[in-house]
């Protein structure tokens, strides 16, 4: 047969699926759903490599389980607010809307080159008022059930661009875009509640079993419980400014409490403040800690710095004690209390702080088996367990005993009616800041009114619409330059106002575009609870390990908010999660240090030897770490080309095949040509059986000889092992099955070949069978070639992606079979050799058919046989 044309057959047959809609799912379908969903991209411009293996690995799952049986739904859509629009329009002249417009007409393209079996009629685009308008009227729902607040916070500012920075986009201090150095600022902010959720969304992880168990465990650091002791120190009147009596801190170590050597309180804290108010020198220290990033890695790594307010508190144990109070850099005002007494022999900060300071530390924890007398913390803290030591009352307790005594004791002490100290859960969690001062996002929908103050947009108003004539000549928020947009009349009172003019965060769009898939066609409500609740949650997510934390956690809390504004019934949007690993590649240094693209060498082959020429000049090139595609490198391989030289299914195939999804797969010329042979053998082979399978008997014969049953033991054995494969996400051992059954199949065509006649009816038709099976394994990974073969090879009616999966006929898997001992009267007569998963009435079959027990019983009929499983067969005549 002639070779296998992909470039004619791919969009042939993606235009085949679209004629007949196959992949359209209807949401009143009686069969079991299945939901699979890959991370929407970000309407970038171009589909990078990295997608195609995210909807690669989703569109094998979606194929396999429409195979199943089940009502699959396979969305897509786009992510689409965002800096970039914004950045391009300032950049480019291009208004952000035509530019995202632009950016997923040609996406969608290379998405359906793909061959990807998605229900485009779902599509959604984010930036459309058709989608946001049901988020403005979600963020109505939040604000009345007290989940969305306003709420004075301190922020990134970076005063070149005139915009809040998240945490991630400082960097070093400076605005990441600017490059100026970030001020920290206190603005009104919008926030959702997610901290109402901390405990439920922690607890819940216990039930994402099919969630893998690091995204579990970034989680549940993200949310970071901690159980400790709130406890109120006094301050020594004579040191302290006025109105000032105690200082409350936060510790989950009060165990420590006698190796305490000073006190440390945020530059944000109000003691700080007030201690500031005549004291110049520490008020120009705060200022300073105030320039830096609010970003917990700049704490981190930032260097410990402290200034001695003079204060002194007095240690809760000991009123003879005072211990210095000093503003520190690295303690948060967002946390806990915002104020600590530090341990330094128990914790590093602490011990880099006193060794700076020179204060020194006293170790009060002494691990099992150490010397206590001989134990000196010098440059290392030490926070494993152990026994109390230098600490009175509390000397010889383990740690554990002891963090239990001192809550014990303070909770039972009081001042002025309260008592000293209490037990408290702190969270790391906080709440999610939503503000944005962005023209292209989603318009948060209230107005502020001199007299009425916050008034929510009344919603037959919504949507809240982003005006299209806008200007990007000014840094800073387009909405709020608009001559018009944000002058309204108040709903409430009639008079002047204006609208709020921040945007939403993007993670916001993101949160619950899952459940608006599952009936995007709804125009009065977000979701038709009904249809959410029969479609949802997602049985498989897939994405990069990139969004386990913000965007998974956002959306958990989104479905429990929406649950509690009856947008949907359940807790968790995602049963199964899986994190695919990245598309990496080899880099080439070019002679004068630069960097060579892919495209311009050459690499030769010579046994376990690479080398790489450049195409034009033939200059060698150092072939250098495989990396992280990236432009900078020149690493990048561009899908279009791929897909235009090799087709989609070479694409495919090469991405599931080298390594589980879940790790790097390294992508080289060599492995994609590799691909693309395969392909064609795959196509050849198909084709010849089919022809040696022409004669079969159009049923089932009812008997199969030794090289049929050979076969057909292959074929059963590979679907099932391709079948729990596909269930496991184990898709490169998949692929390997595939390729070893298709070396089976060409053994036995090769065999039945060399016998000159014609194939018997058993073995022909065993050969049409395991060319049925073999298209059908592999085509949820090469769906256009599994296409042609079908109809072309096989003459099948219909359309492969619409067959039902193959029966597998479980006599067929067993593998092994067991060899027993056969005695007759006591005496070794000889074996027996049966299928190890056979019954007792096999067995004695095969054992009274073996003519060394006939013989041996003398032409009598056995009185019994006792078989000893796995062991022997005594048979008594
Ligand atoms: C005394 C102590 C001794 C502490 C010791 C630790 C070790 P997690 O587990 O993350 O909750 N802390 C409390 N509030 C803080 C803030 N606002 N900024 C910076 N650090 C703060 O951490 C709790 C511990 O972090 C607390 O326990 C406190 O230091 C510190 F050997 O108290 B500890
Ligand atoms: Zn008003």
């Amino acid at each position: 047969s002639e070779r296998y044309n992909a470039r004619d057959a791919e969009p042939r047959w993606q235009a085949e699926w679209d004629r007949q809609a196959i992949f359209a799912t209807k949401n009143d379908d009686p069969r079991e759903k299945y939901y699979v969903l890959e991370m929407f991209p970000y309407p970038s411009g171009r589909i990078h490599i990295g997608h195609v293996r995210n909807y690669t690995l989703g569109d094998v799952i979606a194929r396999y389980m429409r195979a199943r049986g089940y009502n699959v739904l396979h969305p897509m859509g786009w992510d689409a607010f965002g800096l970039p629009a914004e950045n391009a329009a300032i950049e480019r002249r291009i208004a952000p809307k035509a530019w995202t417009y632009d950016n997923i007409k040609a996406m969608k393209k290379q998405l359906r080159s793909i061959g990807l079996s998605l229900d485009w009629s779902r599509e959604i685009a984010t930036c459309d008022p058709s989608y946001y308008k049901h988020q403005q009227k979600m963020f109505l729902d939040f604000l009345r059930a007290g989940l969305a607040e306003r709420e004075k916070r301190k922020i990134n500012w970076d005063p070149v661009d005139m915009t809040v920075l998240a945490n991630e986009q400082v960097i070093d201090g400076r605005g990441w875009r600017s490059g100026a150095v970030v001020e920290q600022r206190e603005m009104n902010q919008w926030i959702f509640k997610i901290t109402k959720f901390s405990q439920e969304l922690l607890d819940a992880l216990g039930t994402l079993d099919r969630w893998p168990d690091k995204v579990r465990l970034m989680q549940r650091n993200w949310i970071g419980r901690s159980e400790g002791l709130l406890i109120r120190f006094v301050l020594d009147a004579a040191t302290t400014p006025n109105n000032e009596s105690e200082l409350k801190i936060f510790t989950t170590r009060p165990d420590t409490l006698f190796g305490a050597r000073f006190m440390a309180i945020a530059p944000d804290h109000p003691l700080a403040q007030a201690a500031a108010k005549d004291n110049p020198a520490l008020a120009g220290f705060i200022a300073e800690c105030k320039q830096r990033g609010t970003a917990q890695a700049e704490i981190d790594t930032a260097e410990k710095m402290g200034f001695d307010t003079g204060i002194r508190a007095i240690h809760p144990f000991d009123p003879g004690w005072t211990l210095p109070v000093y503003v520190a850099n690295f303690i948060l005002m967002e946390y806990g209390t915002g104020a600590i007494f530090g341990c330094p022999a128990h914790d590093q900060r602490d011990l880099d702080f006193v060794n700076k300071y020179g204060l020194g530390n006293v170790p009060v924890v002494c691990p099992e088996g150490q010397d206590a007398a001989s134990f000196i913390i010098t440059d290392t803290a030490y926070d494993g367990d152990g026994r109390m030591i230098n600490s009175r009352f509390l000397d010889g307790m383990s740690a554990d005993a002891a963090k239990e005594e001192v809550a014990k004791r303070l909770e039972g002490e009081t001042r002025g009616n309260e008592p000293v100290a209490e037990r408290k859960v702190n969270f790391r969690l906080r709440d999610w800041g939503i503000s944005r001062q962005r023209y292209w996002g989603c318009p948060i929908p209230v107005i502020h009114c001199p007299s009425c103050d916050v008034v929510p947009v009344p919603e037959k108003d919504l949507p809240v619409t982003l005006p299209e004539d806008v200007t990007f000549d000014k840094p800073g928020n387009a909405l709020d330059h608009h001559p018009t947009w944000k002058h309204v009349t108040c709903p409430q009172c009639g008079g002047k106002a204006t609208r709020e003019t921040d945007t939403m965060d993007t993670f916001v769009d993101s949160s619950w575009y899952f459940a608006r898939f599952t009936d995007p066609w709804n125009d009065s409500a977000p979701t038709t609870r009904a249809v959410a609740d029969r479609m949802l949650p997602v049985d498989q997510y897939i994405g990069g390990v990139e969004h386990a934390i913000l965007h998974l956690l956002y959306s958990r809390f989104f479905t429990r908010a929406m649950k509690a504004t009856g947008h949907l019934g359940m807790d968790e949007p995602f049963k199964g999660m899986f994190t695919q690993g990245m598309v990496v590649h080899e880099t080439y240094r070019k002679p004068d240090g630069g960097w060579a693209s892919p495209e311009e060498i050459r690499i030769e082959v010579d046994g376990n030897n690479r080398r790489a020429t450049l195409i034009t000049t033939g200059e060698p090139v150092e072939i250098g770490a495989v990396e992280k595609m990236s432009k900078s490198k020149r690493n990048t391989v561009d899908p279009d080309d791929i897909i235009g030289s090799y087709g989609a299914d070479t694409a495919r195939w090469f991405m599931l095949s080298d390594s589980p999804p879940d790790r790097d797969v390294i992508w080289s010329e060599e492995g994609v040509q590799g691909a693309a042979r395969f392909m064609q053998r795959l196509w050849r082979l198909v084709n010849e059986a089919a022809d040696a399978g022409k004669a079969a008997p159009p049923d089932r014969p009812a008997t199969f000889g030794a090289d049929a049953s050979g076969l057909r033991k292959a074929a059963h054995g590979a679907l099932d092992r391709v079948s729990t494969g596909i269930e496991r996400l184990h898709f490169n051992v998949c692929l390997a099955n595939i390729r070893e059954f298709a070396n089976e199949l060409a053994d036995a065509l090769a065999r039945s070949r060399s016998n000159k006649s014609a194939p018997a009816p058993d073995l022909s038709w065993s050969l049409r069978e395991a060319a049925i099976i073999l298209v059908q394994i592999f085509s949820p990974m090469m769906p256009h070639l599994a296409e042609e073969c079908w109809q072309r090879a096989l003459g099948q009616t219909g359309l492969v992606s619409e067959a039902r999966w193959p029966q597998i006929e479980p006599d067929l898997l067993v593998e092994d079979s067991i060899t027993l001992p056969v005695q007759v009267n006591g005496k070794k007569r000889g074996e027996v050799t049966v299928a190890s998963g056979a019954g007792n009435p096999e067995i004695e079959a095969a054992v009274l058919a073996l003519d060394a027990v006939k013989q041996a019983l003398g032409g009598k009929q056995a009185r019994k046989i006792i078989i000893v499983p796995q062991r022997i067969v005594n048979v008594v005549g």
